[in-house]
């Protein structure tokens, strides 16, 4: 028969809006999951109902997309101020979806990796400098893979270089876009009513999103005007081709919402992949002795490293995903029922509900994982993986919707690891403690290590 979904405890009219933290609100979800082993649990944010699932057998049913879909809804329906049609803000349904899935997935192939692989290297280096630069002094380990995701982005799809390795601020564009999500975040968390009372955020708000358009902008008439890279990156790819199935190419206003959106999903997230992997190291030395020797087999003293040995690692691929299973850079993606429906056969959804999927609760859900708080990089030894329950990890998302960017995001953090790693050790002098801070995504912050070359320089 049917059963409700159990709820925390709220407010008569608030609902459990009050009780929400504005700061890490999807680690809050997270901790309350503990209290509903039961795998879902509701609750009513501004007015509206939210589920939260983490259950592996009703996220497989989630994961049907015959019967969810990906809906824009806050807090997406609020980065849809700024990354407009893009792919990532996208309706389901929406036309300039299709194009852009349709032109841009050949530029996202296993393959295509290879064309992108000389600026990756180009930027990976530049971090390389910086921390001989500044060996022996702590640096901001997170702020600095920030750069480097920023730069790999900007140079190879769309030939822009950033050069934020010269510069002691973060470029003036980080700082309008975390400004932003976190706004985007903040109106999803409290009733329309209230953001309209904020009116000088409000004034901010649309001088970032003005100061990140100029910038895309900018970046786009480069290219019109020759005078940046070349026609195969993803650039040159959207404002040449054609959509095979329309047989038209893409609006100039979708170029430019997609150029944002790459811009942010581009950088955000492998940014946080490779921070919470850099710390997941420190506090795992018997995986990094063998990340280290790993790099040390491959890359022997200074060499440089090619794509092929990149698609050759071992270790270091399965120190990324083991992370990815731990710190999902995206703690929560949403879908929607596209019908009423029954999960679990007894939980009912209303068409258009808010079905959150919560990462972390998932990715350690003891019905899919043994000693699921580990961080051990075996579970991703083939034999193993194959025994993995088939829907208990995602950090990429889903179906269609799923991350179209995966390859490019792993081939970048393989590289910018295992060429750390050729030239680094760490020391954690301040005995960092893992202080998460979310966004739309989420990273360590403030995580400062020690650097120092391992080989003296002849
Ligand atoms: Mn990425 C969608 C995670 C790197 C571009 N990405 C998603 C989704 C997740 C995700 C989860 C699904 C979101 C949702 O369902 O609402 N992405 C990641 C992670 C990394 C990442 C964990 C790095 C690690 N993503 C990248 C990179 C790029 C990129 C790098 C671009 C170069 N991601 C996207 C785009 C989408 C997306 C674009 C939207 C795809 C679509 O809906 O068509």
């Amino acid at each position: 028969g049917l059963r409700p979904i159990r709820s925390p405890r709220g407010i008569p009219v608030l609902g459990h809006t009050p009780h929400i933290p504005s700061t890490n609100p999807v680690a809050y979800f997270g901790e309350l999951s503990r209290q509903f082993p039961e795998g879902i649990f509701s609750m009513d944010i501004a007015g509206q109902e939210n589920v939260f699932v983490y259950d592996p057998d009703l996220v497989t049913e989630i994961c049907d997309e015959t019967r969810f879909g990906k809906p824009i809804l806050p807090p997406l329906s609020h980065v849809r101020d700024y990354a407009g049609a893009g792919l990532f803000t996208a309706h389901d349904d929406e036309e300039a979806w299709g194009m852009a899935h349709r032109v841009l997935l050949p530029a996202f192939s296993q393959r295509a990796m290879k064309r992108y692989f000389g600026q990756m290297l180009e930027i990976a280096q530049n971090l390389v400098g910086k921390w001989e630069r500044e060996q022996g002094q702590l640096v901001n380990v997170t702020d600095d893979y920030t750069r480097l995701t920023l730069d790999t982005i900007a140079l190879s799809g769309f030939g822009h270089r950033f050069d934020s390795f010269r510069d002691e601020e973060l470029h003036p564009f980080l700082t309008a876009l975390l400004q932003a999500l976190v706004e985007s975040m903040r109106r999803s968390q409290e009733l329309p009513m209230m953001t309209k009372l904020r009116k000088s955020d409000d004034r901010t708000y649309r001088e970032n999103i003005r100061l990140m358009r100029e910038l895309v902008e900018a970046v786009i008439k480069e290219r019109r005007q020759g005078t940046s890279g070349g026609e195969d990156d993803l650039l040159g790819l959207m404002l040449a081709a054609v959509d095979p199935d329309t047989g038209r190419p893409l609006a100039d206003d979708n170029v430019r919402d997609q150029v944002l959106t790459f811009l942010i999903a581009g950088h955000e997230t492998t940014s946080g992949l490779l921070s919470f992997a850099t710390y997941s190291l420190l506090r795992n030395p018997q995986v990094l002795a063998q990340a280290y020797a790993e790099v040390d087999r491959m890359l022997p003293g200074d060499t440089v490293p090619d794509y092929d040995t990149i698609t050759k690692l071992d270790v270091i691929p399965r120190v990324l995903e083991e992370t990815l299973r731990l710190w999902a850079p995206i703690p929560q993606i949403m879908k929607a029922p596209l019908q009423d429906t029954l999960i679990g056969g007894h939980y009912h959804l209303k068409q258009g509900t808010k079905t959150n999927l919560l990462m972390f609760p998932l990715h350690t859900h003891p019905k899919a994982w043994e000693r699921p708080l580990e961080f051990d990089i075996d579970r991703w030894l083939p034999d193993n993986r194959a025994q993995h329950h088939p829907h208990a990890y995602k950090p990429f998302g889903n179906g269609r919707r799923a991350c179209i960017g995966r390859q490019f995001a792993l081939t970048e953090a393989r590289l910018a690891l295992a060429l750390v790693l050729q030239k680094f050790k760490f020391s954690d002098v301040t005995d960092y403690r893992m202080d998460v801070r979310e966004a739309l995504t989420r990273k360590p912050g403030d995580f400062e290590v020690v650097v120092r070359p391992r080989h003296e320089r002849e």
